[in-house]
């Protein structure tokens, strides 16, 4: 039969085979999502990032383990990983007994970033889709948090965890601003360290000060995400709110690590209630397309202008014989792929 029926039966060969070469070209990835896409839209797709070493991976694997136990399935996506995942110890035996059926609960996959002009690397997104036509129930998309993947990731999940831990060149200064406009959900993790109680204040007293004095609501994570673009159809607006949580965790020892699923959960209750998770959907899709169009122009634009006409350019912007803007319209007129005008949807 079809690879299709395989990968919705949650047939985990099918599904790592197709994720295999959906990483392995673009045109793979294109096929899979156009035929798969309408069976995905119920997985839960929660990104978790943060710094490099504060314990992303460790929670993912506990994460895992407490949505096994509530028997829902898991995917994990990791992007650039440095630290492995712990294989044997994430799948608890009884998971490990279904595994050997087939019938695996928690399906890992770590990928690299490079080669990607946003921090994701450019088949995540299309490997979460495969996971969530596979019937995985949550996908934990783990990336660390540095300047395009924060965003990038903050636009492809429903949820967003941002990580935070003790000792990490410490204090507040090192806590950016910008995490308060991603995060659905912020995590001390490390609270057995010394310390963590000063960063669980310092994020709490953020938080409060960036509450706009009267309207305290309709204010975080999706919500405000994409009323910057859109606002929102009159009579749905956000009711109740989302107040962001401050979880505290020690992945090492997994505690904490209930409240955080339960953190999860209750987030996407809020979206489904308040509307917010249609518009999820579609700041989603627009940040899709966006990110698929730029890697399309940018390949467009590689694949026709050749390697020592575009350093030529790069050196003449460099030295100052010509600006970037010039340099830019170059490109795109001799890249630029239009020929048909009109748009289908
Ligand atoms: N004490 C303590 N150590 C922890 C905790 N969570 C993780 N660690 C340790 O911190 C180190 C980094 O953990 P990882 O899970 O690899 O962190 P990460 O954020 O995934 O790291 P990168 O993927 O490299 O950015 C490991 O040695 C963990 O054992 C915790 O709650 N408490
Ligand atoms: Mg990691």
């Amino acid at each position: 039969m079809d690879w299709i029926d395989d990968v919705r039966q949650g047939n985990v060969r099918a599904v790592a085979r197709l994720i295999t070469r959906v990483e392995s070209s673009a045109v793979a990835a294109q096929e899979a999502v156009r035929r798969l896409y309408a069976y995905t839209g119920r997985a839960h797709v929660v990104g978790i990032t943060g710094p490099p070493g504060s314990g992303k991976s460790s929670l993912v694997n506990e994460l895992a383990k407490a949505f096994r136990r509530a028997g829902r399935r898991v995917g994990i996506v990791a992007v650039d990983p440095t630290s492995p995942f712990t294989g044997g110890a994430l799948l608890g035996d009884r998971v490990r007994m279904r595994d050997l059926s087939g019938d695996a609960g928690i399906f890992v996959r770590s990928m690299a970033s490079r080669g990607s002009l946003g921090g994701l690397a450019r088949s995540t997104l299309a490997v979460a889709k495969v996971l969530d036509a596979a019937g995985y129930d949550v996908i934990l998309i783990e990336t660390v948090g540095a300047g395009q993947a924060e965003v990038d990731i903050a636009t492809a999940a429903h949820t967003t965890i941002v990580l935070e831990a003790p000792g990490m060149g410490d204090d507040v200064q090192s806590i950016k601003a910008g995490i308060l406009e991603i995060a659905d959900i912020l995590v001390v993790n490390k609270a057995d360290r010394p310390g963590a109680n000063r960063v669980v204040k310092s994020l709490e007293m953020m938080l409060h000060m960036a509450l706009p004095a009267d309207d305290g609501d309709a204010h975080h994570g999706a919500a405000q995400r994409d009323d910057a673009q859109h606002p929102f159809v009159s009579g749905a607006p956000f009711a109740a709110g989302w107040a962001v949580p401050v979880v505290q965790t020690t992945a090492t020892t997994g505690a904490g690590v209930a409240e955080l699923a339960s953190a999860i959960d209750h987030h996407r209750e809020y979206l489904e209630t308040s509307g917010g998770w249609a518009t999820s959907e579609r700041t989603r899709s627009r940040g899709e397309i966006e990110r698929l169009l730029r890697d399309r122009f940018i390949d467009e634009m590689i694949a026709r202008v050749p390697d020592e006409e575009r350093e030529a350019l790069i050196h003449a912007v460099a030295e100052r014989r010509l600006d970037p803007y010039s340099a830019a319209e170059q490109l795109y007129n001799f890249a630029a792929p239009f020929q048909s005008s009109s748009i289908h949807s």
